[in-house]
């Protein structure tokens, strides 16, 4: 798939290089002036050299650039450096997370299939499924993923994908990646997974048999709350044709300076989710020895119930934390409406730590039926620590825990 190459420049080659390496480096392209940063190529649309040219390119006989809908020089680089970051041979990117996510079901799906889901997940991710492609023809069952006995409960001969999120948001619960594509491959389904809690960094799907990784960029790959964005990477050449084909139909591209952005954002990404999750520990440690604090989930705490699958799956626990406090949503509310280092503010994986109420906020199209069931429950608080200086975050909810 990739037509830029390095081969005729100076630019390295980041095979079998580390991750920070691959992070700074894949992707790299020399452009006719050799630019040190993959510049913007703002343009919709390629001169063709002459019409056997532009037929060529249609045709897939050479390779080049027609129309940035379908591909263009800045995109492809993000495109191969997230490809590399997650050990896929492709990917392909997104106006959002969501485009990532209706494009993935709608090329994996048709009418009188079935998907398996992660029965808490980013609110609009299952609610797209149970409303829009519900009326397509297509069905899905929520289950809890952690579950290996529910995944494998929930199989029907109509089962064609198993999507799953680790961790899960906002309910911080992890799938054993590894059993679950086991169970998908044994039943011939695909198995997607949602990479956005734990980033490239901590996690990679696709070494554990997973055969689609998502990624909303917005959150941790970006990191800076600055754009949104989606990606989808796989292994399989002809499901990545099938993906790409799927978006540059629907229209669900990403901008060329989106892609710089994330290109911009992303080099740093090792240093940001190292620091975010040293905060992230202090702080759990801090809120699971609250008085006010009635629950805590993070997959760093041993009370985690999947504290042993955390440390096994992933490099490190991450820095999204979900908690109750005593008193139900009256005393979360006040903490929320006290906080005032931390933004009040949905999205999450930035620099900046963030708290939000996902009841009523990020998982608010889900059915209160469905958010219970899926332990998302109005006293659920989510946390999204930043890179603060820790001490910070902490006084900062401290003194808001004061005022409950
Ligand atoms: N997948 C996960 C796990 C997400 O958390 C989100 C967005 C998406 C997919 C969709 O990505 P987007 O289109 O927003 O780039 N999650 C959000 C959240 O928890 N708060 O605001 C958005």
């Amino acid at each position: 798939m990739l037509s830029i190459t390095s081969q005729n420049y100076l630019f390295m080659n980041t095979k079998n290089k580390g991750f920070d390496t691959k992070l700074i480096h894949s992707g790299d392209f020399n452009d006719v002036f050799g630019a040190a940063v993959t510049p913007i190529y703002q343009t919709s649309t390629f001169a063709f050299r002459n019409a056997d040219h532009g037929a060529d390119l249609f045709a897939g006989k050479e390779k080049g650039y027609i129309y940035t809908r379908i591909g263009n020089p800045t995109i492809e680089a993000l495109e191969n450096k997230l490809a590399d970051l997650e050990n896929g041979t492709g990917a392909v990117v997104f106006a959002s997370g969501m485009g990532a996510v209706s494009t993935l079901y709608a090329a994996t799906l048709k009418a009188g299939d079935h998907m398996i889901g992660s029965e808490a997940m980013y609110g609009p991710s299952r609610s797209i499924m149970e409303t829009f492609f519900k009326d397509f023809g297509i069905e899905a069952t929520f289950v809890d993923t952690g579950d290996l006995a529910a995944i494998k409960k929930a199989v029907q001969p109509n089962t064609k994908l198993l999507y799953v999120e680790s961790p899960t948001n906002p309910t911080m619960v992890l799938t054993d990646i590894e059993k679950a594509a086991k169970i998908a491959r044994q039943n011939d389904m695909l198995m997607a997974v949602d990479n956005t809690f734990s980033s490239p960094y901590l996690q990679n799907p696709l070494d554990l048999g997973a055969d689609i990784v998502l990624h909303s960029l917005t959150k941790f790959i970006n990191g800076h709350a600055d754009i949104v964005g989606g990606a989808l990477i796989v292994k399989d050449k002809e499901l990545y044709a099938r993906l790409r084909k799927t978006m540059s139909y629907f229209g669900a591209n990403m901008d060329p300076h989106q892609a710089y952005m994330v290109i911009r954002g992303v080099k740093t990404l090792s240093l940001r989710v190292e620091r975010a999750t040293e905060n992230a520990m202090k702080v759990a440690t801090y809120l699971e020895n609250h008085p006010k604090i009635a629950w805590i989930k993070y997959p760093g705490l041993k009370s985690h119930p999947q504290y042993e699958l955390a440390q096994k799956q992933m490099k490190m626990p991450g820095s999204m934390i979900s908690f109750g406090v005593k008193g139900g949503f009256e005393a979360g509310k006040t903490l929320m409406n006290n906080v005032r280092l931390a933004l009040l503010a949905v999205s999450l994986g930035g620099v900046e730590t963030l708290i939000q109420h996902p009841a009523s906020m990020t998982h608010a199209s889900m059915s209160k039926k469905a958010r219970e069931e899926a332990g998302i429950t109005d006293e659920l608080v989510r946390f999204s620590v930043g890179i603060e200086n820790v001490e910070d975050i902490i006084a900062d909810l401290e003194q808001a825990l004061e005022k409950i």
